[in-house]
Protein backbone atom coordinates (compact mmCIF):
# COMPACT_ATOMS: atom_id res chain seq x y z
CA UNK A 1 0.00 0.00 0.00
CA UNK A 2 1.44 3.41 -0.78
CA UNK A 3 1.47 5.84 2.20
CA UNK A 4 0.37 9.49 2.13
CA UNK A 5 4.31 10.57 1.75
CA UNK A 6 4.60 8.44 -1.19
CA UNK A 7 1.31 9.73 -2.79
CA UNK A 8 2.53 13.21 -2.40
CA UNK A 9 6.27 12.80 -3.70
CA UNK A 10 4.23 12.33 -7.12
CA UNK A 11 1.46 14.51 -6.61
CA UNK A 12 1.86 17.28 -8.33
CA UNK A 13 3.46 20.69 -7.08
CA UNK A 14 1.33 23.08 -5.04
CA UNK A 15 -1.88 20.79 -5.47
CA UNK A 16 -1.77 19.32 -1.80
CA UNK A 17 -1.63 22.63 -0.44
CA UNK A 18 -4.78 23.47 -2.37
CA UNK A 19 -6.36 20.14 -0.51
CA UNK A 20 -5.41 21.31 2.14
CA UNK A 21 -6.92 24.51 2.37
CA UNK A 22 -9.84 23.17 1.13
CA UNK A 23 -10.59 20.69 3.91
CA UNK A 24 -10.00 23.84 6.04
CA UNK A 25 -12.38 25.90 4.84
CA UNK A 26 -14.61 23.21 5.27
CA UNK A 27 -13.50 22.48 9.17
CA UNK A 28 -13.49 25.72 9.91
CA UNK A 29 -17.37 26.72 8.16
CA UNK A 30 -18.49 23.78 10.66
CA UNK A 31 -16.94 24.68 14.05
CA UNK A 32 -18.62 27.76 13.05
CA UNK A 33 -21.92 26.37 12.63
CA UNK A 34 -21.83 24.26 15.91
CA UNK A 35 -20.96 27.37 17.89
CA UNK A 36 -24.04 29.28 16.29
CA UNK A 37 -26.28 26.45 16.64
CA UNK A 38 -25.44 26.39 20.25
CA UNK A 39 -26.35 29.99 20.60
CA UNK A 40 -29.58 29.20 19.04
CA UNK A 41 -28.98 31.61 15.39
CA UNK A 42 -29.71 28.05 13.56
CA UNK A 43 -32.27 26.04 14.53
CA UNK A 44 -33.65 22.91 13.43
CA UNK A 45 -31.10 19.78 12.69
CA UNK A 46 -27.64 20.32 11.90
CA UNK A 47 -25.11 17.34 11.14
CA UNK A 48 -21.21 17.89 10.76
CA UNK A 49 -19.04 16.19 8.47
CA UNK A 50 -16.02 17.31 10.86
CA UNK A 51 -13.55 14.26 10.68
CA UNK A 52 -14.68 13.32 6.98
CA UNK A 53 -14.13 16.22 4.58
CA UNK A 54 -11.11 14.40 2.72
CA UNK A 55 -13.73 12.76 1.33
CA UNK A 56 -15.51 15.72 -0.35
CA UNK A 57 -11.81 17.61 -0.63
CA UNK A 58 -10.60 14.85 -3.11
CA UNK A 59 -13.40 13.78 -5.15
CA UNK A 60 -14.67 17.48 -5.75
CA UNK A 61 -11.53 18.39 -6.83
CA UNK A 62 -11.75 16.24 -9.86
CA UNK A 63 -15.07 17.68 -11.12
CA UNK A 64 -15.57 19.62 -14.29
CA UNK A 65 -18.14 22.74 -14.59
CA UNK A 66 -21.05 21.33 -15.74
CA UNK A 67 -20.81 18.24 -13.70
CA UNK A 68 -23.57 17.27 -10.68
CA UNK A 69 -23.07 16.76 -7.01
CA UNK A 70 -26.28 14.76 -5.17
CA UNK A 71 -25.46 14.48 -0.94
CA UNK A 72 -27.07 13.64 1.80
CA UNK A 73 -28.23 16.13 5.01
CA UNK A 74 -23.82 16.19 5.81
CA UNK A 75 -23.79 18.02 2.88
CA UNK A 76 -22.18 21.84 4.05
CA UNK A 77 -18.76 20.69 2.90
CA UNK A 78 -19.95 19.43 -0.33
CA UNK A 79 -21.97 22.22 -1.07
CA UNK A 80 -18.95 24.94 -0.15
CA UNK A 81 -16.42 22.75 -2.50
CA UNK A 82 -19.13 22.41 -5.33
CA UNK A 83 -18.68 25.99 -5.01
CA UNK A 84 -21.87 27.47 -3.74
CA UNK A 85 -20.65 30.57 -1.19
CA UNK A 86 -20.14 30.14 2.44
CA UNK A 87 -22.53 33.42 2.84
CA UNK A 88 -25.54 31.54 0.58
CA UNK A 89 -24.94 28.50 2.95
CA UNK A 90 -25.11 29.57 6.20
CA UNK A 91 -28.13 32.67 5.37
CA UNK A 92 -29.60 29.29 4.47
CA UNK A 93 -29.09 28.03 7.51
CA UNK A 94 -30.03 30.81 9.38
CA UNK A 95 -33.47 30.86 7.33
CA UNK A 96 -33.35 33.95 5.82
CA UNK A 97 -34.23 34.79 2.41
CA UNK A 98 -30.92 35.08 0.72
CA UNK A 99 -30.07 31.92 1.49
CA UNK A 100 -29.22 29.55 -1.24
CA UNK A 101 -33.13 28.06 -1.07
CA UNK A 102 -34.40 31.35 0.43
CA UNK A 103 -34.09 30.19 3.71
CA UNK A 104 -36.44 27.49 3.09
CA UNK A 105 -34.50 24.26 3.20
CA UNK A 106 -32.01 25.11 6.04
CA UNK A 107 -29.13 22.85 6.70
CA UNK A 108 -30.77 19.56 5.61
CA UNK A 109 -31.43 20.78 1.99
CA UNK A 110 -28.90 22.89 0.69
CA UNK A 111 -29.53 23.45 -3.54
CA UNK A 112 -28.37 25.50 -5.71
CA UNK A 113 -29.21 24.88 -9.46
CA UNK A 114 -25.98 27.11 -10.62
CA UNK A 115 -23.53 25.13 -9.62
CA UNK A 116 -25.75 21.71 -10.09
CA UNK A 117 -25.30 20.69 -6.81
CA UNK A 118 -28.52 18.69 -6.10
CA UNK A 119 -29.00 18.79 -2.40
CA UNK A 120 -29.01 18.25 0.48
CA UNK A 121 -31.18 14.69 0.90
CA UNK A 122 -32.59 14.05 4.35
CA UNK A 123 -34.19 10.69 3.48
CA UNK A 124 -31.43 8.05 3.74
CA UNK A 125 -30.52 7.02 -0.06
CA UNK A 126 -32.85 8.94 -1.30
CA UNK A 127 -30.89 10.36 -3.72
CA UNK A 128 -29.31 7.64 -5.37
CA UNK A 129 -32.28 7.69 -7.62
CA UNK A 130 -32.09 11.17 -8.13
CA UNK A 131 -28.46 11.10 -9.32
CA UNK A 132 -29.09 7.91 -11.33
CA UNK A 133 -31.81 10.17 -13.20
CA UNK A 134 -29.60 13.16 -13.61
CA UNK A 135 -26.99 10.59 -15.09
CA UNK A 136 -29.41 9.28 -17.68
CA UNK A 137 -30.83 12.63 -18.89
CA UNK A 138 -26.66 13.29 -19.33
CA UNK A 139 -26.57 9.84 -21.16
CA UNK A 140 -30.30 10.41 -23.50
CA UNK A 141 -28.74 13.89 -24.58
CA UNK A 142 -25.60 12.95 -25.30
CA UNK A 143 -23.13 15.58 -23.07
CA UNK A 144 -20.15 14.29 -21.23
CA UNK A 145 -20.91 15.39 -18.14
CA UNK A 146 -20.48 13.48 -14.82
CA UNK A 147 -22.72 12.75 -11.34
CA UNK A 148 -21.21 12.16 -8.47
CA UNK A 149 -23.88 10.68 -5.37
CA UNK A 150 -22.05 10.89 -1.88
CA UNK A 151 -24.23 8.69 0.39
CA UNK A 152 -23.22 7.17 4.12
CA UNK A 153 -22.89 3.68 4.70
CA UNK A 154 -26.13 3.45 6.05
CA UNK A 155 -27.99 3.85 2.75
CA UNK A 156 -26.91 0.10 1.83
CA UNK A 157 -30.09 -1.00 4.16
CA UNK A 158 -32.43 0.49 1.64
CA UNK A 159 -34.14 -0.81 -1.36
CA UNK A 160 -33.01 2.61 -3.59
CA UNK A 161 -29.48 1.58 -3.23
CA UNK A 162 -30.04 -1.61 -4.71
CA UNK A 163 -32.42 -0.44 -7.35
CA UNK A 164 -30.26 2.23 -8.36
CA UNK A 165 -26.44 0.47 -8.84
CA UNK A 166 -28.59 -1.78 -10.53
CA UNK A 167 -29.88 0.34 -13.39
CA UNK A 168 -27.01 2.38 -13.56
CA UNK A 169 -25.52 -0.48 -14.54
CA UNK A 170 -27.67 -2.25 -16.60
CA UNK A 171 -28.11 1.26 -18.98
CA UNK A 172 -23.85 2.04 -18.08
CA UNK A 173 -25.02 5.27 -16.74
CA UNK A 174 -22.05 8.19 -15.84
CA UNK A 175 -22.41 8.65 -12.25
CA UNK A 176 -19.65 7.45 -9.44
CA UNK A 177 -21.61 6.15 -6.85
CA UNK A 178 -19.17 7.36 -3.15
CA UNK A 179 -20.50 5.62 0.12
CA UNK A 180 -18.69 7.86 2.76
CA UNK A 181 -18.39 4.76 5.39
CA UNK A 182 -17.97 6.58 8.76
CA UNK A 183 -19.07 2.58 10.13
CA UNK A 184 -22.11 4.09 11.91
CA UNK A 185 -25.87 4.98 10.64
CA UNK A 186 -27.38 7.16 14.05
CA UNK A 187 -26.43 4.88 16.78
CA UNK A 188 -26.10 1.54 14.45
CA UNK A 189 -22.45 0.20 13.66
CA UNK A 190 -22.35 -1.49 10.52
CA UNK A 191 -21.78 -4.85 11.57
CA UNK A 192 -25.10 -4.74 13.70
CA UNK A 193 -27.22 -4.53 10.28
CA UNK A 194 -25.07 -5.78 7.68
CA UNK A 195 -24.26 -9.11 6.95
CA UNK A 196 -21.45 -8.12 4.32
CA UNK A 197 -19.57 -5.28 6.10
CA UNK A 198 -17.80 -5.04 2.87
CA UNK A 199 -18.87 -2.43 0.78
CA UNK A 200 -17.40 -2.15 -2.15
CA UNK A 201 -17.68 -6.38 -2.15
CA UNK A 202 -21.43 -6.01 -2.02
CA UNK A 203 -21.46 -2.52 -5.01
CA UNK A 204 -19.30 -4.74 -7.26
CA UNK A 205 -22.15 -7.73 -7.33
CA UNK A 206 -24.20 -5.11 -9.83
CA UNK A 207 -21.23 -5.12 -12.02
CA UNK A 208 -20.17 -1.96 -12.22
CA UNK A 209 -16.06 -1.10 -10.76
CA UNK A 210 -15.92 -0.69 -7.30
CA UNK A 211 -13.12 -0.29 -4.99
CA UNK A 212 -12.66 0.83 -1.06
CA UNK A 213 -10.13 3.71 -0.43
CA UNK A 214 -8.72 5.47 2.69
CA UNK A 215 -11.37 8.11 3.34
CA UNK A 216 -8.68 9.62 5.71
CA UNK A 217 -6.06 10.25 3.40
CA UNK A 218 -7.33 12.98 1.09
CA UNK A 219 -4.27 11.98 -1.72
CA UNK A 220 -5.86 8.33 -2.23
CA UNK A 221 -8.85 9.75 -2.58
CA UNK A 222 -8.50 12.60 -5.06
CA UNK A 223 -6.15 9.52 -6.84
CA UNK A 224 -8.83 7.15 -6.82
CA UNK A 225 -11.93 9.83 -7.79
CA UNK A 226 -9.27 10.88 -10.58
CA UNK A 227 -9.17 7.60 -11.70
CA UNK A 228 -13.03 6.74 -11.59
CA UNK A 229 -14.00 10.23 -12.49
CA UNK A 230 -12.17 9.80 -15.74
CA UNK A 231 -13.84 6.30 -16.46
CA UNK A 232 -17.17 7.37 -15.97
CA UNK A 233 -16.60 10.67 -18.12
CA UNK A 234 -15.69 8.74 -21.64
CA UNK A 235 -18.75 5.92 -21.02
CA UNK A 236 -17.12 2.58 -19.44
CA UNK A 237 -20.05 3.19 -16.82
CA UNK A 238 -21.19 3.80 -13.54
CA UNK A 239 -18.19 3.40 -11.03
CA UNK A 240 -18.42 2.57 -6.92
CA UNK A 241 -16.22 4.06 -4.17
CA UNK A 242 -16.23 3.16 -0.74
CA UNK A 243 -14.84 5.32 1.52
CA UNK A 244 -13.45 4.61 4.86
CA UNK A 245 -13.86 7.36 7.14
CA UNK A 246 -15.07 8.29 10.38
CA UNK A 247 -17.44 11.32 12.30
CA UNK A 248 -15.21 12.78 15.09
CA UNK A 249 -18.70 14.16 16.19
CA UNK A 250 -21.69 12.97 16.92
CA UNK A 251 -24.35 12.10 14.39
CA UNK A 252 -26.35 15.38 14.89
CA UNK A 253 -26.40 18.32 17.42
CA UNK A 254 -28.84 15.30 19.74
CA UNK A 255 -26.70 12.68 20.30
CA UNK A 256 -25.30 11.18 23.95
CA UNK A 257 -23.39 9.02 21.89
CA UNK A 258 -23.58 6.12 23.82
CA UNK A 259 -22.72 3.50 20.95
CA UNK A 260 -19.09 3.83 20.50
CA UNK A 261 -16.14 4.41 23.00
CA UNK A 262 -14.01 7.38 23.71
CA UNK A 263 -11.18 5.68 23.03
CA UNK A 264 -12.12 4.34 19.50
CA UNK A 265 -12.81 8.41 18.58
CA UNK A 266 -9.64 8.92 19.97
CA UNK A 267 -7.61 6.44 17.76
CA UNK A 268 -9.24 8.30 14.79
CA UNK A 269 -8.48 10.76 15.78
CA UNK A 270 -4.96 10.44 15.44
CA UNK A 271 -5.58 10.25 11.70
CA UNK A 272 -7.03 13.76 11.29
CA UNK A 273 -6.83 14.03 7.56
CA UNK A 274 -5.79 17.99 7.94
CA UNK A 275 -3.43 17.07 10.25
CA UNK A 276 -1.85 13.58 8.12
CA UNK A 277 -1.53 15.97 5.32
CA UNK A 278 -0.10 18.82 7.06
CA UNK A 279 2.40 16.77 8.82
CA UNK A 280 3.37 15.10 5.08
CA UNK A 281 3.22 18.61 3.91
CA UNK A 282 5.98 19.78 6.26
CA UNK A 283 8.28 17.05 6.54
CA UNK A 284 8.27 17.72 2.75
CA UNK A 285 9.20 20.71 3.28
CA UNK A 286 6.34 22.54 1.30
CA UNK A 287 4.74 23.69 3.67
CA UNK A 288 5.68 26.11 6.48
CA UNK A 289 4.45 27.67 9.62
CA UNK A 290 3.68 31.16 7.98
CA UNK A 291 1.82 29.28 4.98
CA UNK A 292 0.03 27.49 7.45
CA UNK A 293 -1.61 30.28 9.26
CA UNK A 294 -1.66 32.00 5.90
CA UNK A 295 -3.84 29.13 5.05
CA UNK A 296 -5.71 29.12 8.49
CA UNK A 297 -6.35 32.88 8.06
CA UNK A 298 -7.88 33.09 4.64
CA UNK A 299 -10.48 30.29 5.81
CA UNK A 300 -11.07 32.35 9.02
CA UNK A 301 -11.65 35.27 6.81
CA UNK A 302 -14.09 33.72 4.59
CA UNK A 303 -16.23 32.16 7.40
CA UNK A 304 -16.32 35.35 9.36
CA UNK A 305 -17.71 37.67 6.17
CA UNK A 306 -20.18 34.86 5.63
CA UNK A 307 -21.50 35.41 9.22
CA UNK A 308 -21.75 38.83 8.92
CA UNK A 309 -23.56 38.37 5.83
CA UNK A 310 -25.79 35.83 7.64
CA UNK A 311 -26.01 37.90 10.63
CA UNK A 312 -27.70 40.93 8.46
CA UNK A 313 -29.84 39.01 6.20
CA UNK A 314 -33.88 39.04 6.74
CA UNK A 315 -36.70 36.42 6.52
CA UNK A 316 -38.86 35.88 3.84
CA UNK A 317 -41.73 37.89 4.15
CA UNK A 318 -44.99 36.65 5.35
CA UNK A 319 -47.04 37.22 2.12
CA UNK A 320 -44.18 35.20 0.26
CA UNK A 321 -44.74 32.18 2.05
CA UNK A 322 -46.81 30.42 -0.59
CA UNK A 323 -44.48 31.32 -3.53
CA UNK A 324 -43.63 28.44 -5.23
CA UNK A 325 -46.34 25.57 -3.72
CA UNK A 326 -46.96 25.58 -8.00
CA UNK A 327 -44.61 26.74 -10.67
CA UNK A 328 -45.22 30.76 -11.27
CA UNK A 329 -45.58 31.94 -14.85
CA UNK A 330 -42.08 32.96 -16.51
CA UNK A 331 -42.80 36.71 -17.38
CA UNK A 332 -42.62 37.41 -21.41
C1 LIG B 1 -35.47 6.47 4.86
C2 LIG B 1 -34.96 7.02 6.16
N1 LIG B 1 -34.95 6.24 7.25
C3 LIG B 1 -34.50 6.71 8.43
C4 LIG B 1 -34.05 8.00 8.54
C5 LIG B 1 -33.52 8.52 9.86
N2 LIG B 1 -32.06 8.68 9.76
C6 LIG B 1 -31.50 9.88 9.59
S1 LIG B 1 -29.85 9.79 9.45
C7 LIG B 1 -29.84 8.12 9.62
C8 LIG B 1 -28.55 7.36 9.61
C9 LIG B 1 -27.91 7.29 8.28
O1 LIG B 1 -26.59 6.86 8.40
P1 LIG B 1 -25.60 6.86 7.21
O2 LIG B 1 -26.31 6.61 5.94
O3 LIG B 1 -24.48 5.95 7.54
O4 LIG B 1 -25.07 8.38 7.12
P2 LIG B 1 -24.22 9.21 8.21
O5 LIG B 1 -25.21 9.91 9.08
O6 LIG B 1 -23.37 8.26 8.94
O7 LIG B 1 -23.44 10.19 7.39
C10 LIG B 1 -31.14 7.65 9.79
C11 LIG B 1 -31.48 6.23 9.99
C12 LIG B 1 -34.08 8.81 7.38
N3 LIG B 1 -33.65 10.08 7.38
N4 LIG B 1 -34.52 8.30 6.20
MG1 LIG C 1 -22.68 6.36 8.43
Amino acid sequence: MTSLPERLAAHPAGHAQHLLHQMLRVRRLEEKCVELYTEAKIRGFLHVYIGEKAVAAGVLDTLEPGDAVVATYREHGHALLQGVPAAAILAEMYGNVQGCCRGRGGSMHLFDAGTRFFGGNAIVAGGLPLAVGLALADKMAGRARVTVCFFGEGAVAEGEFHESLNLAALWQLPVLFCCENNLYAMGTALGRSESQTDIALKAAGYELAAWAVDGMDVLAVHEAARRAVDAVRSGAGPHFLELRTYRFRAHSMFDPERYREKSEVARWLERDPITLLRRALEDAGQLDEARWLELQKEADDEVAGAVEFAEAGTPEPVEDLTRFVYSERVQE
